[in-house]
């Protein structure tokens, strides 16, 4: 149905022209330069027969994506007025713009390169085939995913950023005029991360700081099948008070080239924030398998075709004697041809075919890079042994040092150190620009540091608890770990994660703060989980992480123990026997951290809190029941240090996994089906928390794993 209203638009172009007498002129109907207006209607034209190319090959079976531009091709004039040193992320109706800007960037074929991402073929330069995305290095337009209005945080990040290396005396690729552009339709506005990122755009701009970002609202008055209430969006923009508002009507095209031509000059010249409405109508259904004609009337229908804005483009250039309607024809005609043809030969280009090729963009592996980095030359270290909350504060501070790009930011890191006092004195060492206090939303923090990363600094985000992050899941889950995959590695957006979290944490409780559950974070493709247990180990895992995303521009993650931040003692107060002295070097990729002892009869498979426990668990085995017990301090949770856990359970022979998160769901599930995956002939058996949130006060111990509980287990599985 689609196909043949596309059909339908092509003829009707080609009868109104073919029929069009143009005696004199009106210049009036573009008053814009005429190559301009050459270059635009020859760039919504090829948008608008790889829609067509789109529905051939959806039909023929080589095609995996239909979700079209036809009746939003005005926004063309972006792809004209922005440059590729303006980062772009745009909305999926933008195969004008991705053309268009292509002009600027010899050498490139958006037609073929669309055409390749439309049959998932795995020579598409901007996703190997993974995805259907508008990207491309060169053009600057860094893909975005399906999510709709996921984009906005990190569009938001990057404006605030855009300036921030050359406020540091760095080197700096973007030119002082540089902006931000970013697209949307209209319900995507209604969504609460779109509210969020505005909010904080607001924010930001209310203290004066430069955020030179255009966002192009395309109102086509519907997602999907939902009406958009008339007026609505006008109304919500106004409520925007920190950003200037233009709106065009997208079936004009001079018209939309003046506005976002002043919303342009807006950005790049008082480097504050913009919005463009952008008027439209969808011509067709939501996408390929949405027959519009279930909630749209024929005189809906007919409206919208009503506003065609390539045919009114045409006839406004033939009009104004820019282009001669036979002329128009002919670049139809001809444009039509090459599509078709290209098409032909995308159906046949390869696709991905093994798992490890699709994969290949996240795989994690040691990498030798990332050794040499974390090896080279540094700091004289503290002389003293430190808490762990000392060791990640040192450890900050010299990847403060060390990387000149380092950026610390989140709620409360700056002048008060943060809730534990872990960040403290980093700000008076590095000074605002570069350890600086967020308002208070996740969201936006982890948009911020995306931004940072895709402009080559080096975010050090803080979320100051882990229950916090879940509300903001989704910039890491969707947005930072799939950057890698839908791009193939070309974009990423390296970055060092802390999370304060995990339970145990005496007189301050209940759940939120005592958040015992990683399985959000363990189950994301290609990001690096870690989990420091001491403060030579947070040392050790901190460097491994930088260096991680300095060299392999990596997402990684640091999960906390917030119990542990300021523990000195292990098995007797005043022992001072969990404090540490600050190592030399780095945490090798994927290994634990082994506590030996001659031969073992157990060993206990740990990390974080469980460290500590099954290290007390240990001693006590060891003095009232005879028994050795090592213990193996996972450190990597993601991905698990495979062949520690395997070389440990065949020279013990018995495996107990201590494992402070859940016990559905919870790390040692993983544990234990690696051993079974691998034949493991040990024992095995698993102490965990309960399948439940943490309450306040002393009922957490109930729920929590515990000491005894470890002793127990393990005198049992000593039995067997
Ligand atoms: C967070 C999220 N929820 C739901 C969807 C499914 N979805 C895809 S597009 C869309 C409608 C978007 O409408 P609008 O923002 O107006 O853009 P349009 O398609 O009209 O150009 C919906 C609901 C999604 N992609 N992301
Ligand atoms: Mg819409």
């Amino acid at each position: 149905m689609s196909l043949e209203r596309l059909q339908r638009l092509n003829r009707r172009l080609r009868s109104v022209l073919s029929e069009l007498a143009v005696d004199v002129p009106e210049p009036d109907r573009w008053p814009h330069p005429p190559e301009l207006g050459r270059a635009f209607l020859a760039s919504m034209l090829t948008a608008r027969h790889l829609d067509t190319a789109a529905f051939e090959l959806r039909a023929s079976g080589d095609g995996h994506y239909t979700i079209c531009s036809a009746g939003h091709e005005a926004n063309v004039v972006f792809g004209g007025l922005t440059r590729p040193s303006d980062p772009a992320l745009l909305h999926y109706r933008s195969a004008a713009v991705q053309i268009e800007r292509a002009r600027q960037v010899p050498g490139s074929d958006p037609a073929r390169d669309i055409l390749l991402s439309l049959v998932a073929s795995s020579e598409d330069p901007v996703s190997g085939g993974r995805h259907k995305v508008f990207g491309g290095k060169a053009l600057g337009i860094i893909p975005k995913t399906s999510t709709i209005a996921s984009h906005l945080p990190r569009a938001v990040g990057l404006a605030l950023m855009l300036e921030r290396r050359r406020r540091l005396g760095l080197a700096c690729d973007s030119p002082e005029d540089a902006i931000v552009l970013c697209s949307l339709g209209d319900a995507s506005v209604n969504h609460s991360t779109a509210a969020g990122a505005l909010g904080a755009l607001g924010w930001a701009v209310h203290q004066r700081l430069t955020a030179p970002l255009l966002v192009v609202v395309e109102d086509n008055g519907l997602g999907i099948s939902v009406r958009t209430p008339s007026g609505w969006i006008e109304q919500r923009l106004a409520a925007l008070p920190h950003v200037a508002r233009f709106q065009a009507a997208g079936w004009e095209l001079a018209e939309t080239y003046a506005a976002a031509r002043q919303a342009v000059e807006h950005c790049r010249k008082t480097r504050r924030p913009a919005v463009l409405h952008l008027r439209c109508f969808r011509l067709l259904g939501h996408a390929g398998s949405d027959a519009d004609t279930g909630y749209r009337s024929p005189a809906e229908i007919e409206r919208a075709e009503g506003h065609d804005p390539v045919l009114a483009a045409a006839l406004d250039l033939a009009r104004a004697g820019v282009l001669h309607p036979e002329e128009i024809l002919e670049l139809d005609e001809h444009i039509g041809k090459d599509v078709r043809a290209e098409a032909a030969r995308a159906r046949l280009r390869p696709k991905l075919r093994t798992a490890a090729e699709v994969a290949s963009a996240i795989a994690l592996e040691p990498d030798r890079r990332v050794e040499q980095h974390a090896e080279r030359a540094l700091r004289h270290p503290p002389s003293t042994p430190m808490t762990l909350a000392q060791g990640i504060n040192w450890a900050l501070s010299e990847a403060l040092e060390r990387y000149p790009e380092a950026l610390i930011f989140g709620e409360d890191v700056a002048k008060k150190g943060g809730v534990y006092g872990v960040t403290k004195g980093l700000l008076a060492q590095a000074g605002p620009a570069r350890v600086f206090n967020t308002l208070l939303d996740e969201q936006s923090i982890l948009g911020l540091a995306l931004g940072a990363a895709n402009l080559d600094l080096l975010p050090i985000p803080e979320i100051q608890y882990l229950a916090y992050l879940h509300n903001a899941e989704d910039q890491l889950r969707g947005e930072a770990a799939t950057m890698r995959f839908f791009s193939r590695g070309a974009y990423d957006n390296p970055m060092v994660v802390r999370i304060a979290g995990l339970g145990y944490q005496k007189g301050f409780g209940g759940h939120f703060h005592n958040d015992n559950s990683l399985a959000v974070l363990r189950d994301i493709p290609g990001i690096v989980l870690l989990v420091p247990a001491r403060a030579d180990d947070a040392v050790e895992l901190l460097r491994t992480a930088l260096a991680l995303a300095r060299a392999a521009r990596r997402v990684v993650v640091i999960v906390e123990p917030i119990a542990l931040y300021h523990t000195r003692d292990l098995y007797a107060e005043g022992d001072g026997a969990w404090l540490a002295a600050c190592p030399k070097g780095a945490a090798p990729f994927a290994k634990g951290r082994l506590y030996p002892v001659d031969d073992p009869n157990l060993v206990l498979v740990t990390f974080g809190n469980g460290v500590r426990l099954s290290r007390r668990a240990a001693l006590r085995l060891e003095r009232e029941h005879g028994l050795s017990a090592s213990v193996l301090d996972l450190r990597f949770l993601a991905p698990l240090p495979a062949e520690d856990i395997l070389a440990q359970a065949a020279r013990a022979g018995r495996v107990l996994v201590v494992d402070e998160t859940r016990r559905s769901g919870g790390v040692s599930e993983a544990i234990l089906a690696l051993l079974v995956d691998a034949g493991s002939p040990a024992k095995l058996a698993r102490v965990t928390s309960a399948d439940s949130f943490i309450p306040l006060g002393e009922a957490a111990e109930q729920v929590l794993v515990s000491e005894a509980q470890i002793l127990e287990r393990a005198l049992w599985l000593c039995r067997q």
